[in-house]
């Protein structure tokens, strides 16, 4: 129990938590409010546009290097909401169209600083959106839909300050104002509870995003206090900017590791693994899976080697998926992949192999309409020695894999 709590906490990377804990903290008990709310506006100004452009220049940077739609999802719609918040809190009025509605009065408003409740939710909203989207998204409609974010942003936001008349009396504003605690305490809560998920592959970008979660929740309920809030903004930038960068290190070293086709772990990392010099820990139980797909030869020949590769692809997503969170996922070879599982032995080891046998058994990979299935053989050996029998286990489960081959594949075979 406590080696898991540890292999957590390795994992989830708490520090941002911590980090967005202590402003918060400070920000309650310090003055610092009323010093920020003194600060010269031009001051403050330069300060969060320096900040801003620093976030929307590092998702934008790192974009192209890492592909990560998250990243750059977050930088956009962070600076979409300082450019929003800039809009609301300005001392002087912005005449557009011969309206005066970007100043300070439009957003102290009788019925309790609805424009910058409203504000922190939509912010809110989009890092629940940030936890919920697909990861990997093709490069371009990753690009277009973090533009889109942005706009959409913007837009709603004023559209909504703009429609709804006389503010107070709205039911619009009636309701969210009776109801804000609520929905933010929901979509902070969804957020720190997905954060449990996917921890591995993400590399933990979720824990960041809940950070910034803690610190856009506090500003919604304490919004009436400009001062705090105007210093916990440039305090989230920097939170952000400092995730992105580890995110962006983070990648960068796994991406030596990775299979470029398969986007698992590669057979380098696997030896890494076995030598004990990987950033994983297992603990004395331990299992090892070999899956080998059934006559893929033939996959390749019936219908081509990009209809191979697009299979091989698929299934490693499967294998990856179903054996998350105990499995750590490498390429052995070809066709082969071969998964460590973590506390789990014996019964419990091939009760996840015949999981995944299943999984890929029921899937079908889609190329250009045809739809694909095929199906996998699986050699599954235990130890309760740890990493230093591992070797012996690999060997074993090779020789399963081979077993289940002669008695007609489509099977798992353990030790
Ligand atoms: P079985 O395992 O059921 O005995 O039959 P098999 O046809 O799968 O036999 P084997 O494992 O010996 O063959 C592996 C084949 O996988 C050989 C090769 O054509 C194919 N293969 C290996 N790597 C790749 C790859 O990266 N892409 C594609 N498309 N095919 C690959
Ligand atoms: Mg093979
Ligand atoms: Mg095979």
């Amino acid at each position: 129990m406590e080696s898991k709590i540890r292999v957590f906490l390795q994992k989830y990377r708490i520090e941002f938590i911590i980090a967005a804990l202590v402003a918060l903290v400070f920000t309650a008990h310090s003055r610092i409010g009323i010093f920020v709310d003194k600060a010269r506006p031009v001051d403050y100004g330069v300060t969060m546009a320096v900040l801003s452009l620093a976030v929307f220049l590092v998702a934008r940077i790192s974009y192209p290097k890492i592909y990560k739609f998250k990243i750059l999802l977050s930088g956009y719609v962070v600076v979409a909401f300082i450019i929003n918040f800039f809009m609301i809190s300005t001392e002087t009025s912005v005449k557009i169209f011969g309206l005066n509605f970007f100043q300070k009065s439009m957003s102290i408003m009788p019925s309790g600083n609805f424009a910058y409740r409203f504000l922190f939710t939509i912010l809110n909203l989009n890092l629940l959106v940030i936890m919920l989207v697909n990861a990997y998204v093709n490069y371009n409609a990753g690009k277009h839909s973090s533009w889109v974010a942005f706009a959409l942003n913007i837009i709603v936001y004023f559209t909504v300050l703009i429609i709804l008349p006389a503010h107070k009396s709205s039911h619009f504003v009636k309701g969210f104002l009776q109801t804000h605690l609520l929905i933010n305490l929901v979509i902070t809560g969804l957020i720190i509870l997905l954060s449990f998920f996917n921890i591995e592959e993400e590399h933990n970008y979720g824990s960041i995003i809940v950070a910034v979660s803690f610190i856009v929740f506090y500003c919604e309920i304490y919004s009436q206090n400009l001062g705090q809030v105007k210093f916990l903004l440039p305090a989230m930038e920097v939170i952000i900017i400092w995730g992105m960068f580890a995110h962006w290190v983070n990648c960068l070293h796994h991406r030596a590791h990775y299979d470029p086709l398969l986007k698992i772990y590669n057979r380098q990392y696997m030896d890494n693994i076995i030598r004990g010099i990987a950033d994983i820990r297992f603990g004395e139980n331990l299992s090892v899976m070999m899956c080998d797909i059934d006559h893929f030869k033939k996959v390749n020949d019936t219908y081509g080697h990009a209809a191979g590769d697009a299979i091989l692809f698929h299934i490693a997503q499967i294998i990856r998926e179903t054996s998350l969170p105990e499995g750590i996922v490498c390429r052995y070879g070809g066709e082969e992949i071969i998964v460590f599982l973590r506390d789990k032995i014996g019964n419990d080891a091939k009760a996840k192999a015949e999981k995944i046998r299943k999984a890929v058994k029921a899937a079908g990979t889609k190329f250009k309409s045809k739809n694909i299935k095929v199906t996998l053989s699986i050699g599954v050996a235990s130890t309760k020695e740890g990493m230093q029998d591992v070797g012996r286990i690999i060997k074993k489960a090779d020789d399963c894999v081979y077993k289940a081959k002669k008695s007609g594949r489509d099977k798992v075979v353990a030790d």
